[in-house]
């Protein structure tokens, strides 16, 4: 399998992105990630990086030609300019690296873990999810003593929902070994629902579990709002520190629409399909974030007067591992550019 396309990349006809994508689009979950694939097999990543390279060719060239002709009295771009466009090359990788956490969920499915302290409603909300009852619901606390992961689909995005066990202080033993596993659980997670019961006043538990999790991207969801609620909204507001909640009931499912769209929109950044170019490989969030790196010391060596030479190693580095993301080598493309750029020697 595959023979086709490596047979198509040594031939020159696809690119390594492109014989990658080749591969997820057999592999895509979802339509979001097949069109992130298709985009790549039609050359957008590839594209891409192909006009940061010629950037740093260019900025290459005027090193190069500094490095040699300078002592024939010829100028060349300040280092100012040629800093400028290494900076600006080493912004949009960046934002291709950040892009790999939406690249990740494109393709395996966001992963969203429903925490909160027992008896909120975390099972509720996940089987209402799922349309179908899929945890068992009981009005006593400490029910779930295990993370239950389950897939939904939400318009074009699939989740992978965790169900997990109440966190509280105190606990029995088995639920403490529960715990533990909500904990790994919000680890790998890629956003939290962080679940609230208004019907029952703030305690220690809520706020122990605020501090469980910590940083997580995070929905803040107020449950149970079919009933009387007994927190007060300025002390919600306080607890809460600037998270906007969303007002749900799981139990009549008011709200739930909103949430639906919340978590869309958690996993999709806003965007609409296909509409930016996301990356969805660790080798390529690897090599960008190495080429990224060479050009901020290639920037910072410019504007520390260092000498070009210096410069241009981390330039080169930096090409390089564009290169290899394309599976080309660029040796050659460089002494064009250099000697097609400067017409001297006559
Ligand atoms: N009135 C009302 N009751 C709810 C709502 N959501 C859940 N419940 C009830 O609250 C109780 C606990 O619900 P669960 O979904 O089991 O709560 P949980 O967070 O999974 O609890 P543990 O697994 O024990 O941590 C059950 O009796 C549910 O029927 C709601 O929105 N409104
Ligand atoms: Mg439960």
């Amino acid at each position: 399998p595959g023979e086709f396309t490596r047979r198509a990349f040594i031939n020159g006809r696809l690119d390594l992105t492109q014989a990658e994508a080749v591969a997820d689009v057999i592999e895509s979950a979802s339509d979001k990630a097949l069109n992130s694939a298709l985009s790549q097999l039609k050359g957008g990543l590839s594209k891409r990086l192909n006009t940061l390279h010629e950037n740093l060719l260019a900025a290459q060239a005027q090193l190069e030609a500094a490095i040699d002709f300078s002592e024939d009295g010829l100028t060349f771009q300040s280092r100012e300019t040629t800093q400028k466009n290494i900076h600006q090359v080493e912004t949009e990788l960046s934002q291709l690296v950040d892009s790999f956490r939406q690249g990740r969920i494109v393709r395996e499915g966001m992963r969203v873990a429903l925490v909160g302290k027992p008896n909120v409603g975390k099972s509720s909300l996940l089987n209402a999810l799922l349309q179908e009852d899929r945890a068992i619901v009981t009005p006593i606390a400490g029910t779930t003593r295990d993370t239950l992961e389950e897939r939904a689909r939400i318009k074009d995005i699939h989740i992978v929902i965790i169900d997990s066990a109440g966190l509280r202080d105190n606990p029995e033993l088995i639920e403490e070994q529960g715990m533990q596993r909500t904990r790994s659980a919000l680890e790998k997670a890629d956003l939290a629902v962080v679940i609230f019961d208004s019907s029952q006043p703030l305690d220690d538990n809520d706020k122990l579990l605020m501090q469980e999790v910590g940083e997580k991207p995070k929905l803040v969801v107020l449950n149970k709002s079919d009933l009387l609620s007994s927190w007060q909204p300025d002390k919600i507001e306080k607890f809460l520190a600037g998270d906007q909640p969303l007002i749900l009931s799981a139990k009549t499912l008011n709200g739930f629409e909103s949430l639906k769209e919340a978590l869309h929109k958690k996993a999709t950044h806003g965007e609409r399909v296909g509409e930016s170019l996301v990356i969805t490989r660790e080798r390529h969030r690897n090599h960008l974030q190495q080429s990224a790196e060479a050009l901020k010391k290639a920037g910072e060596s410019l504007k520390e007067g260092l000498s070009e030479e210096l410069v241009a190693v981390d330039v080169t580095l930096a090409m390089e591992h564009l290169g290899i993301i394309l599976g080309k080598t660029f040796e050659e493309d460089l002494l064009d550019k250099i000697f097609g750029q400067f017409c001297i020697g006559k």
